[in-house]
């Protein structure tokens, strides 16, 4: 099994309802380890380079104006296979699809405020880490 990094967001909605601890729970008890972390409001430019690859859906204006609404939690997690853990954490995009005990069942409401984003591959993964950290900002434990 190889150890990996992930990127993961706490969204306005889970940190509005003060959620962040409870998921950072859920995050170490998976034994995913935040090697990462910080607070951003999102600028509208940033929301939309960050979703660039969304910018054609007809959700794009709502998903950036919904990101943009308040305060993230951005971290970076390490671990076992951590892309794919982290997405069975999160479970579906649909909260009404999420499978019992994940993330999104628990705490989102709608598919369009559903309280988590995960990097969906390994490539977006550095993608969206470097977006957001810069390289001394990241403190692996297994160094
Ligand atoms: O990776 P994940 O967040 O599970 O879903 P994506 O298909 O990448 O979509 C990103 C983001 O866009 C999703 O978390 C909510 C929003 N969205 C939406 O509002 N309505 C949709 N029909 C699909 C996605
Ligand atoms: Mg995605």
């Amino acid at each position: 099994m190889a150890i990996e990094r992930t990127f993961s967001i706490i969204k306005p909605d889970a940190v509005a309802k003060n959620h962040i601890g409870a998921i950072y729970s859920r995050f170490e008890s998976a034994g995913l380890k935040i090697i990462a972390s910080k607070m951003v409001h999102l600028t509208k430019e940033q929301a939309e380079g960050f979703y660039a690859e969304h910018s054609e859906r007809p959700f794009f204006g709502a998903l950036v104006s919904f990101m943009t609404s308040g305060p993230i939690m951005v971290q970076v997690l390490e671990g076992e296979n951590a892309v794919l853990a982290n997405r069975e954490i999160m479970g579906a995009t649909n909260p009404a699809e999420a499978a019992r005990g994940t993330l999104r069942a628990d705490y989102a409401v709608s598919i369009d405020e559903n309280a988590v984003h995960g990097s969906d591959a390994l490539a977006s993964a550095e993608r969206e880490i470097a977006y957001f950290f810069a390289a001394d900002e990241i403190c692996p434990r297994t160094r």
